[in-house]
């Protein structure tokens, strides 16, 4: 018997990741409390992580690779046969059909990302160039309009809900879901504040509606109406900030042109909400000294999602509630989880690929319409399409038809019951891990998590699962390549990084965050190979934004520009608790826009 200790890890229930300690005894996590020490969250936790200890130890948790029979039953099989049948299939598909007919599903959960690294990268090596997730369910629409309004679509805008005297809530229920850091402690601080003010719009009176000094129940799916009335309304008796859009905006003539077209009556009655609410919510945002905007699944995941985005962000320019203490900002990224892909589209069906991924609405047509790169394999990491995603008839229909389908997850799962292939993979709990949700500003942090637990017995965490298929498909090379490199990550990362340089010029195929995880991973403090391919982003995200690093991680003067990358990253690889990675000033946010001007179209 062990004594037991606490060892900090994160809650892993919503993407916030709450900094958590766990109480691990006998290879058992029996107890939770939040961890005081984390910068980000700074002890908070909700109800929902005190659950933890079940859903760890949990009876479905997978131990064996499983093969789907012909009559639907799985036989338990051996790591070395699944990786080498696996191998055989991808290689068939990708020899035949092309690497493109191959996607990824999936890719990290609500605070798993350290797998999908791994997952992208040998998919990528195969010629795979597709990949569906939860994020290209809800958030694409968002995306979009940021790649138009801020030059890319990975700038994203955070909320400075902390400092703000007035929050607009629109489509979410922060008192349940969160969505921002300690969301509970905020929502009670608004609340007894006479100075702050809450506004919620929301169909159902919600947990936060309950809550709020104005809940607007609009009518589910007309928020479009209500956005353009509150917008036309702002504008025709001229309450909105007239410095801030002609500094910092581009456009703005033809937008107050439409907004003052909007017929605000029949628009409001649309939407089902009164007049006098409406006058009522815009003189709240008009006396608003700092107003943020938070939105979530009531209008993101919705009808008019796009046009919604951007209404809500033109509320959030046109009342100059941006860049400024208690507003909305963008925020810097370690590793932006998304990518920027304008005008990309995907041949099997035409559709649009923003951020780089493809909505899973269009997930059954790209497998079953009869286009020649149509999708022949879908690779899941991390998710339960057939559980998650709209139309599950369609979807189950299109998981049947692949000529393979593997399932990476730590439990049988829907779609799991409909793969060629389950591998069992190791939990949140027993493997390094780390989220790249980190959407805070003016400080952003990040949070590599050592494992707390033993690999359950039959699971290998996702980078050895995919080492393994890589060695396979021959896209590692062997030790006798990889020790050399690994010395020189020890010894000098100039050197290694010129090295790496070399090897991935000799090496086209190589997958980047393998030879990373088996050379500079392995010097890492506990364990925490698995975050290596973290460096590249690290250098990236010193190189681009070098004073907030410096702010962040408190480096001093001394520290060179190109030493600050791999100071961040030792910081990162260091800090149990999680750390600071950027610290920006309120108004160097401008730097955050990706358009040359610095302005918002
Ligand atoms: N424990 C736990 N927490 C989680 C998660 C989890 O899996 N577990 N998931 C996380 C994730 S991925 C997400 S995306 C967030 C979701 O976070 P939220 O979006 O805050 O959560 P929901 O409860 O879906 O709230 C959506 C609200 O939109 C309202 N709504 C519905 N239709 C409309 C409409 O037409 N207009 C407007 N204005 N509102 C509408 C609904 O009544 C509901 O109150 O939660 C996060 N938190
Ligand atoms: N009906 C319905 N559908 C919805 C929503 C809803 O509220 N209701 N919400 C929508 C939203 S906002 C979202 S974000 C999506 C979420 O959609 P998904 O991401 O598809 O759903 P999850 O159930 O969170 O899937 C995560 C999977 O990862 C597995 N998992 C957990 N830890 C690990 C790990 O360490 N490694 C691996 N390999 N797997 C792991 C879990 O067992 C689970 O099967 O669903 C969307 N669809
Ligand atoms: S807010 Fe989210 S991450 Fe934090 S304790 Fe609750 S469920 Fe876990
Ligand atoms: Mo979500």
């Amino acid at each position: 018997m062990t004594a037991g200790e606490w060892l900090k890890t994160a809650c892993n229930l919503c993407y916030i990741n709450c900094g958590i300690e766990v109480f691990v005894n006998n290879e058992r996590l029996e107890k939770v409390r939040g961890d005081r020490s984390s910068p980000k969250s700074q002890g908070y936790l909700c109800n929902k992580a005190t659950r933890i200890p079940y859903y760890a130890h949990h009876k479905d948790r997978l131990t064996k690779p499983l093969r789907r029979r012909a009559d639907g039953g799985f036989d338990e099989i051996e790591w070395d046969v699944a990786i080498a049948e696996i191998a055989a299939r991808l290689r068939q598909i990708a020899d035949k059909h092309g690497g493109k007919t191959i996607a990824l599903y999936g890719g990290g959960g609500q605070g798993n990302h350290a797998g999908g690294a791994y997952a992208s990268g040998l998919l990528r090596a195969l010629g795979s160039r597709s990949v569906f997730n939860a994020l290209s369910q809800e958030k694409t629409g968002d995306f979009w309009v940021n790649g138009h309004m801020f030059g890319s679509q990975t700038c994203h805008t955070a909320e400075d809900v902390h400092h703000c005297d007035l929050l607009l809530v629109i489509g979410a229920n922060p008192w349940i879901a969160h969505g921002f850091p300690n969301a509970r402690d905020h929502l009670n601080q608004i609340r007894k504040d006479p100075a702050r003010r809450l506004i919620v719009i929301d169909p159902r009176r919600t947990e936060t509606a309950e809550m709020a000094d104005l809940h607007l129940a609009v009518r589910p799916g007309a928020d479009t109406f209500l956005l353009g009335a509150l917008l036309a309304t702002l504008v025709r008796s001229d309450r909105i900030d007239d410095a801030f859009i002609q500094e910092h905006t581009v456009g703005f003539s033809e937008v107050r042109q439409a907004l003052l077209d909007i017929p605000i009556e029949q628009w409001a009655a649309a939407a089902d909400i009164s007049i006098t609410d409406l006058e009522r919510c815009a003189a709240m945002i008009a006396a608003a000294k700092a107003m943020v905007v938070r939105v979530e699944l009531g209008i993101q995941q919705g009808i008019n999602s796009t046009l919604n985005s951007y209404l809500e962000k033109l509320l959030i320019m046109l009342s100059g509630n941006f860049g400024r203490k208690g507003t909305n900002q963008l925020h810097s990224w370690l590793q932006p989880l998304w990518g920027n892909s304008p005008n990309q589209t995907f041949a099997p069906t035409g559709d649009a690929i923003i951020g780089g991924l493809l909505p899973p609405n269009i997930f059954p047509e790209a497998v079953l319409n009869d286009h020649p790169d149509r999708l022949r394999c879908a690779w899941v990491d991390s998710s339960n399409p057939a559980n998650t995603a709209a139309n599950t008839e369609a979807v189950e229909r299109a998981l049947r038809s692949l000529d393979l389908c593997v399932v990476v997850d730590v439990a049988m799962t829907e779609t799991a019951r409909l793969a060629h292939y389950v591998l069992p993979a190791s939990s949140q709990f027993e493997k390094t891990e780390f989220t790249l949700f980190n959407f805070e500003f003016p400080t952003n942090y990040f949070h590599v998590r050592a494992g707390v637990l033993a690999p359950l017995a039959g699971t290998l965490p996702e980078p050895e699962i995919y080492t393994r298929l890589a060695i396979a498909l021959g896209l590692l090379p062997g030790d006798n390549v990889l020790a050399p490199l690994r010395e020189i990550a020890r010894r000098s990362r100039p050197e290694f990084a010129a090295a790496l340089r070399a090897f991935i010029a000799e090496n086209p195929g190589a997958v980047p965050a393998l030879v990373l995880y088996h050379t500079l991973g392995q010097t890492l403090p506990d364990g925490t190979a698995a975050a290596a391919p973290m460096w590249s982003a690290a250098l990236a995200c010193a190189k681009r934004s070098p004073q907030a690093v410096r702010r962040a991680i408190g480096a001093s003067n001394d520290v060179a520009d190109h030493q600050l990358g791999d100071l961040l990253f030792d910081t990162i690889v260091a800090a149990r608790q999680g750390t600071a990675i950027t610290e920006h000033e309120y108004d160097e946010v401008w730097s955050l826009i990706s358009h040359s001007d610095r302005r918002v179209r």
